[in-house]
């Protein structure tokens, strides 16, 4: 595909025609848009369908990432980068009478997932097809992605999120690759004895899939991410039923078919639809691992090579029934014997732990497991009986070790351990950063570890270069590419390591400072349009960015703005540093501990920037229906990030390493990345508070006691009782009661015992932002130190720990 502007052009007109059937006179906006992304789509699609011709004839191992979560961000900017068809793109737009700009605000962001774990999921994507890896990602395609979120009163509302509500221009549907999946039913023996049986299911559904490109930066690859969704066939319509005015019953089945892929699922805390969530699961895994062996089929033909062919990565545990599933494959569609079927299918699974939760490591109930999913069940308790006669040959006569080991809970009530499964089933077992993967071999799954040390590996988490520096924040991009002397750092993010010798170099300070204040700038316009707040662009920026949950802990961060709102009302000239506080983040809808708080945060917020006196230096903005787009936003412009759980919680954190790779320094406990971090910036690049891990195990296992706390700190009681008062829920006192006493009575993660820390160390932050040079100083040691954090870094971890893999080339088009 060419570069030059005039074929652009020709090409976006011509596909104005083909795609849109208007004119360049009379294409609106959304038109323009379309063509153009199918204009720049055009230049991907071709390399992909060489990337696919090189994959074919070198028949390599491919890595099959299954993700129930993808949170892609917008695509728009991104292929526009990865085409490198920015000009050619603004001249063609200005053509059709729009700046490009306006084009780009109209794509959707596809909101496939919840949190830290879907965006890490479409950074490895990133970053695998930019190392030439052979690579498909699988999803879910769901109807509504996570719920946009409004507030209402200061309290969230969700509203449905129709991502694909005009249709994407990045997807390519499938209907001919459709397949059926099997539900209920039962089983019956085949002729002849052994493990192998017949599934009947009792109900089947299709299952569609469609495809979005995945370009590496850099090179020619294109590898796919597939999607699945679930579709009625067409004698599923009721005619009857319509024809006699019952339009409801008409299309009941359709509905209920097409329900399996409607929403994502908010959050795996709610106890809602669990049936359906188990369907969906089970959906994505049995489409998946039907597509994985055709195409492994194409080129290959003894299953004995399958484990060299394919690796299947399970993001957490949501996709676990693919190990039953294949094991169905193998044993009852194509004949294999167990033991045989198994060694394939333990060599061919890896799975990685995002939590440390104990309530999110999924179990299922084991009666509903039988009814939904009758043959896996039988090959659950087969795994099992194997396993557990392999833990009695390694301990033998330790009944409590089978008891905690086995794959079903048998107390209070039988389920089935998802987490216990995968680890059975796979060659290769991770956490995301170092203390997660202690805590998992030390704790969690401590028995596991002790059975098969060889299995458990930590690979730290990383992130995106390309989309949180070079697209999110274009000008310190542009600084770094100046300075570095070329864009190579987009490859090779070690590279900013030049940067430290220069730290304190005037020039570049002025630089670093002005860039910052520019996209504080632009921050102010979109929380201005947003929230109706007006941020001062030279206050700091501290920003607390993430999934609302308890652990995290942004009561603290509460806390800490009523103690300065406090100050300031007693002494207006309290020595307080002009600060904006920028709050993003979404909670379950049925976790109401977690919506108490967005509710509390506004509160704060409304009564900070309504008082005349503490809103001369204090600000809080709370950006509504927190996604990748706002994150782009608002990462470049932070100066402070709040990296504040309790420690030991945070199985990693992801935002952390945006924000420190953007120049914005760490108030954050030793937590997750956060100590992976704090060794690579440095301590004093690094804000550190409260209890350690090993500590704040100690305090929750030893009597504690919260409100000692508050009745010997004045500051913390001042702020409790605040919040008891009204002062923050126009004088209705019971608003937030149960916050209150969460924390005065229970205190699950240790907010009162890490107050007096936090709020000391965030005195030391104002102390360090007085001086300029200094913190400038700090904000490009930040930068300069967090190559590691690449994504691109985590892949190789993946390549040498986990999966084995070679890359292919793309040879050039000709
Ligand atoms: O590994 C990605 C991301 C981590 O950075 C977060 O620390 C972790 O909370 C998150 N985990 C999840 C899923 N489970 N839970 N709970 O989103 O994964």
């Amino acid at each position: 595909m060419t570069d030059n502007a005039d074929d652009f052009g020709r090409n976006m007109v011509a596909n104005l025609y083909r795609h849109r059937g208007t004119t360049v006179e009379s294409a609106s906006a959304r038109d323009a848009y379309h063509t153009l992304a199918v204009t720049i789509r055009d230049r991907l699609i071709e390399r992909y369908a060489r990337t696919a011709a090189a994959h074919y004839a070198a028949n390599p191992r491919f890595v099959y990432y299954l993700s129930a979560e993808y949170l892609l961000g917008r695509q728009f900017e991104q292929n526009l980068l990865y085409t490198d068809t920015r000009e050619q793109a603004r001249v063609a737009a200005s053509a059709l009478g729009y700046p490009l700009d306006d084009l780009a605000a109209l794509d959707a962001e596809p909101g496939l997932g919840n949190g830290g774990l879907g965006r890490l999921a479409a950074c490895l994507l990133d970053s695998l097809a930019t190392a030439d890896i052979p690579a498909v990602g699988y999803g879910i395609r769901y109807d509504f992605g996570i719920f946009t979120q409004s507030f209402r009163d200061g309290a969230q509302r969700e509203l449905p999120d129709d991502w694909s509500h005009y249709g994407t221009p990045w997807e390519f549907a499938a209907p001919d690759d459709r397949l059926e999946v099997g539900f209920y039913g039962h089983t019956e023996a085949y002729n002849g004895s052994g493990p192998r049986r017949r599934w009947v299911p009792g109900e089947t559904v299709l299952g569609e899939p469609s495809h979005m490109l995945v370009p590496g930066w850099g090179t020619e690859t294109v590898n796919i991410i597939r999607l699945w969704r679930a579709v009625a066939s067409s004698d599923s319509f009721d005619l009857g039923h319509f024809s006699a005015g019952r339009y409801g019953d008409a299309v009941e089945n359709v509905t209920h078919v097409e329900n399996i892929t409607r929403v994502l699922y908010p959050d795996d805390s709610t106890e809602l639809g669990r049936e359906l969530r188990l369907k969906q699961q089970y959906f994505l895994v049995a489409c998946t691992l039907r597509d994985i062996v055709r195409r492994f089929r194409l080129r290959n033909e003894d299953f004995d090579h399958f484990a060299d062919k394919v690796v299947i990565q399970l993001n957490d545990t949501h996709p676990v029934m693919a190990i039953a599933e294949l094991m169905r494959l193998l044993v009852d569609e194509y004949a294999l014997d167990w033991d045989r079927a198994w060694g394939i299918t333990r060599r061919v699974f890896a799975y990685t732990c995002h939590t440390l939760l104990p309530e999110a490591l999924e179990t299922w109930p084991v009666s509903l497991v039988e009814r939904l999913l009758p043959r896996h069940m039988e090959i659950v308790y087969l795994i099992n009986h194997h396993f557990l006669a392999d833990v009695e040959r390694h301990f033998p006569g330790d009944h409590d070790r089978k008891r905690r080991m086995s794959l079903i809970q048998e107390e209070p009530e039988r389920r089935v351990r998802m987490a216990h499964l995968a680890v059975v089933g796979s060659s290769a077992v991770n956490g995301v950063a170092e203390l997660h993967s202690d805590l998992l071999s030390a704790e969690t799954l401590r028995d596991f570890a002790q059975l098969w040390p060889e299995r458990f590996h930590n690979v730290t988490n990383g992130v995106s270069s390309r989309r949180f520096l070079r697209i999110a924040n274009p000008r310190l991009s542009g600084l770094l590419t100046e300075r570095l002397g070329g864009e190579e750092w987009l490859r090779d993010l070690d590279l900013l390591a030049d940067l430290e010798s220069h730290a304190d170099d005037r020039a570049l300070q002025e630089r670093w400072r002005d860039i910052k204040r520019r996209n504080r700038e632009d921050l102010a316009l979109h929380v201005k349009d947003a929230t109706g707040v007006v941020i001062d662009p030279d206050a700091m920026c501290d920003v607390m960015i993430k999934r609302f949950h308890e652990y995290k802990r942004q009561l603290l961060k509460v806390l800490h703005i009523v103690t300065l709102y406090h100050r300031l009302r007693d002494d207006p000239a309290a020595d307080v540093v002009p600060r904006t506080f920028v709050f993003g983040g979404k909670a379950a809808p049925g976790y109401h501990a977690a919506k108490r708080i967005i509710a509390l945060v506004n509160g704060v917020g409304a009564a900070v920037n309504a008082d005349p006196v503490a809103s001369r230096r204090l600000r809080v903005a709370f950006v509504p229906n927190y996604n990748v787009t706002r994150a782009e936003l608002i990462i470049p412009a932070a100066d402070l990030s709040e990296q504040i759980s309790m420690a030991g919680k945070e199985a990693s954190g992801t935002g952390n390493m945006k924000l420190a790779l953007n120049g914005a320094v760490t108030v954050g406990t030793l937590d997750g990345a956060n100590i992976e971090i704090r060794d690579r910036v440095g301590d004093e690049n690094f804000f550190l508070f409260g209890q350690d891990a090993a500590e704040a195990a100690r305090t929750r296992r030893g009597y504690y006691d919260p409100r000692s706390f508050y009745e010997r700190d004045p500051e913390l009681r001042a702020a409790v009782d605040a919040i008891a008062s009204g002062a923050f829920s126009g004088g209705d006192r019971g608003a937030f009661s149960s916050v209150v006493d969460s924390i005065l009575y229970h205190d699950e993660y240790l907010v009162m015992a890490d107050y007096r820390s936090y709020v000391d160390t965030q005195d030391a932050v104002d102390g360090a932002w007085r001086d300029a040079d200094r913190w400038t100083r700090m904000s490009i040691m930040n930068t300069a130190r967090c190559g590691f954090f690449s994504a691109d870094r985590t892949i190789r971890d993946y390549r040498e720990r986990v999966w084995h893999v070679d890359p292919v080339r793309v040879g050039p088009h000709h």
